[in-house]
């Protein structure tokens, strides 16, 4: 290997792992070289009703993008992450439940959950939920969040979650958007311990949401809300009655299972939609050799189940395969900072999937709140939603793993589904900072701005060349903006939004989004959306917003706001419009920054030159570029002399 900084395999985990590097490189091989016979076989990896017959139809072209993936085969998602578990597993835990107050926890087996989805089913279609309607799930992390979507899927309705942090504008647009028939949310949310007013937000909403007729609350907090007559109904009242069988509907494999709602860099959010074989086959697989689980251990990914990873790793993939899967209400910070440590010991879980800045976050307090917990049980650890740079990843090694334990960095989006470059813990020598290799069946490529294919050690913009089950179908009910954002800047292949480097081992580092998406906190933030809310207030006149290092989130929200004539910057503004922002879209796209800028710099066709707003908001004057484009270089200056008065 060319770095010296290599971590070989474990041994002891290479013993039983379920895929060694030569089984690795072999499997590779044929993945890319017969991907209709390699997938004809792991498709069945899942339950079909009708088995397929046909692997996949696929077209890059522009003037046709199409994606299907065992397109004459039909199942039923709900009926493989339970049904097909109860012979063999039915008293075995499904979902251990951690709350947010350490005396909170509950096991549920997989009987328990089925019977659960099956009685909320019931009452979904009692309420009218059709198969093809859209449901809003708008939760916070308890077991009903994965009910609810279990029994989405059992009845055909394609839900769409909604980030609990969302506000009530933002949870409205998403609703509107895929004009949802019905929300499932809680009276509060806990987290922190803290409550997070999920059905009074839900009640704002839906002010502006006609096509919601009816919505189901489950009890968390007990707290007060208000319950309106003839839309609003109790859970536990709905539920109280049905029977605890419930026929799954028969899906098509290319129906869709969900729609997630994802930041762009132009506009208001994708609804990314992804259909049901070839995502269950996907994340079934993925969770499978990526974490290389085994019966029996006690699997936790952290994330929440509004983001993907929440989907595709708490949810679909664990309960595909009959993973015991923990499901965690609360932060990392709360009570104290060795609360995960607390938790991974108190459950005894094998396999732990983070995000970068939470470790960054922990990292801070030092080693002890880390030391003074076992951690024996603990075998992999994974990383996603951003770069996990080297520092962090060798305290994640050393400290939290002691040495023993790979770290799988995952690499993948909402729009791929399931994780597509990383590490296999058994086949992959490590090296800090790089996601390594792609998986089975996953071509990716380098290009450079003309879209030619690199080869070697090199740059570049990262795309994929062929499709894997995973991939989204479309953007749902704007199916030209999918080809127009993923297929038509490189043509014949699907571009990420990422930039990558490829070393001389063939190991993939991802550089970040070359798009105007910020990354903050693991979390797709659009440098747009957070304009528009800036400017949507009164005194703003424009704004322009760009990302930052940020020690602890990966990348902070810097924005340059220019206020209307006549009013006058003050400090209560700037609070004022931090307040704003969050209200508008949420307290994730708070921006850390503010600069007041009499003027942005523009060329003289009007567009901001973010380049130059991006190196100053960095603080790196020496390398602005040309600026002589300018409409008004004075502008550079002033912005420059004013940064470090903020
Ligand atoms: C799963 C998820 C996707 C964007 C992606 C990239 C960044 C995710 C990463 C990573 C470097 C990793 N990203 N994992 N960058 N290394 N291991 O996060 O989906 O919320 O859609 O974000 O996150 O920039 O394009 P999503």
């Amino acid at each position: 290997m060319s770095d010296a900084n290599v971590f070989p395999v474990v041994e002891e985990i290479a013993k039983t792992a379920w895929v060694d590097d030569a089984k690795y490189k072999e499997m590779y091989e044929q993945s890319i070289k017969d991907p209709d016979g390699f997938w004809a076989e792991h498709g069945k990896r899942i339950d079909w009703i009708k088995p397929f017959t046909k692997v996949r139809d696929v077209s890059y072209d522009p003037h046709d993008v199409h994606i299907k993936w065992f397109y004459d085969g039909t199942l039923n998602a709900s009926v493989n992450c339970l049904d097909r578990h109860l012979d063999k597993r039915g008293d075995q835990t499904a979902i251990i439940w951690e709350g947010d107050d350490p005396k909170d926890d509950a096991n549920i087996t997989y009987r328990d959950l089925y019977e659960r989805v099956c009685k909320l089913g019931n009452a979904m279609r009692k309420q009218g939920v059709k198969k093809g309607d859209r449901v809003c799930i708008y939760m916070p992390m308890i077991p009903e969040a994965a009910v609810a979507m279990l029994a989405c899927a059992r009845i055909g309705a394609v839900h769409s979650i909604v980030f609990g942090g969302f506000s009530p504008d933002s949870l409205a647009n998403r609703i509107q958007d895929s004009e949802c028939v019905m929300v499932i949310t809680s009276d509060e949310g806990l987290r922190g311990g803290r409550s997070v007013p999920l059905k009074a937000n839900t009640d704002k909403a839906l002010e502006t949401c006609p096509s919601v007729t009816s919505v189901i609350v489950v009890k968390r907090t007990g707290g007060q809300v208000n319950m309106k007559d003839g839309r609003d109904v109790w859970y536990e009242d709905v539920v109280k009655d049905e029977p605890a069988e419930c026929q799954p509907e028969e899906m098509n494999a290319e129906d869709p299972l969900f729609i997630l709602y994802t930041s762009g860099s132009t506009g208001k959010p994708k609804g990314v939609l992804h259909t049901t074989g070839g995502y269950m086959v996907y994340t079934s697989m993925t969770h499978q050799y990526v974490f290389d689980y085994k019966d029996g251990e006690v699997y936790w990914c952290t994330a929440d189940v509004g983001w993907v990873t929440g989907h595709s790793y708490i949810v679909y993939g664990p309960l595909a395969n009959g993973a015991i899967s923990l499901m965690f209400e609360g932060v990392p910070n709360y009570p104290s900072v060795s609360r995960f440590w607390e938790v991974v010991d108190k459950h005894n879980v094998n396999i732990f999937y983070t995000a970068p800045t939470a470790i960054r976050a922990l990292m801070r307090e030092g080693e002890e709140p880390v030391k003074k917990c076992s951690r024996k049980s603990l075998r992999i650890l994974g990383s996603v939603g951003e770069p996990i740079n080297p520092e962090a990843w060798n305290w994640y090694y050393d400290v939290v793993g002691d040495k023993r334990c790979p770290i799988v960095d995952t690499w993948w989006q909402t729009e791929t589904g399931g994780i597509l470059i990383s590490p296999l813990p058994g086949a992959t020598p490590l090296k800090p900072g790089s996601a390594t290799r792609p998986f089975f069946g996953i071509y990716p490529v380098l290009v450079n701005n003309e879209g030619e294919e690199l080869s070697g050690a090199t740059d570049g913009n990262l795309c994929i060349a062929m499709s894997w089950p995973g991939q989204m179908r479309t953007v749902y009910g704007d199916h030209e903006r999918f080809v127009q954002t993923y297929f038509t800047t490189y043509k014949g292949y699907y571009f990420t939004g990422d930039g990558a480097r490829r070393d001389d081992d063939g190991y993939f580092w991802i550089t970040g989004r070359v798009d105007d998406v910020i990354n903050v906190s693991g979390h797709r933030m659009g440098t747009a959306e957070v304009e528009s809310a800036l400017v949507a207030h009164s005194k703003v006149a424009e704004a322009a917003v760009v990302g930052y290092p940020h020690d602890i989130k990966g990348q902070g929200i810097y924005a340059y706001v220019t206020l209307v004539a006549g009013e006058e910057p003050s400090e209560d503004l700037r609070k004022e419009l931090v307040k704003w922002v969050r209200q508008e879209i949420g307290p994730i796209a708070s921006p850390d920054v503010i600069q007041w800028a009499p003027g942005l710099p523009k060329t003289r066709s009007g567009k901001i030159m973010r380049r130059i707003l991006r190196k100053i908001a960095e603080n790196d004057f020496g390398s602005l570029g040309d600026t002589s484009t300018l409409a008004d270089p004075g502008v550079v200056d002033d912005l420059i002399e004013n940064r470090g008065n903020n």
